[in-house]
């Protein structure tokens, strides 16, 4: 069993709207470890580079625009299997589709204000924790309750 690092993001609208307590129990009371957490006001070129793969969308514009609009909560999260299982905690791209109990189905009604993001590969976390997060930002520790979450 692989541990994975996953990149997560509460969104400007999410940390506007006062979820950002709420965000980041999903993740702790679901058993996985937090390793980084920073408040962060994004550059537009960071926001380019994140999301360089939907550059050519006719969306990208209002995109970066929203995700540069105001402080994001860059997180970086470790775990087995945690890359799919925090996509499944957040739920479908559009709110509107997407599941009650998952954040974005609780908590979010528009696909461009979906509150928080999640890396979809293990290689794009390692990818995108690299580039929120600065060497020396990011924590190596073990929780007391390591034990208690596995055998
Ligand atoms: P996700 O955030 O679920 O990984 P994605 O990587 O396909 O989704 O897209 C990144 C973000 O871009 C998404 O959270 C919101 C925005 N977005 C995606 N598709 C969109 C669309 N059709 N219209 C407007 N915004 C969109
Ligand atoms: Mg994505």
């Amino acid at each position: 069993e692989q541990v994975e690092e996953t990149y997560i993001m509460v969104k400007p609208d999410g940390v506007q709207r006062g979820l950002v307590g709420e965000i980041i129990s999903r993740f702790e009371r679901k058993g996985f470890k937090l390793s980084g957490l920073k408040l962060f006001r994004c550059p537009r070129e960071l926001a380019e580079e994140h999301y360089k793969d939907l550059q050519s969308k006719p969306f990208f514009p209002k995109l970066i625009e929203y995700i540069t609009s105001g402080p994001v909560v860059c997180m970086a999260w470790e775990g087995v299997g945690v890359v799919a299982s925090a996509r499944k905690l957040i739920g479908s791209t559009n709110p509107l589709q997407a599941e009650p109990g998952t954040i974005r189905g609780d908590l979010a009604v528009q696909t461009g204000r979906n509150v928080v993001h999640g890396s979809d590969s293990p290689e794009n976390g390692q990818r995108e924790i690299a580039l929120w997060f600065k060497e020396g930002e990011l924590c190596q520790w073990t929780p007391a309750q390591a034990p208690w979450l596995r055998e």
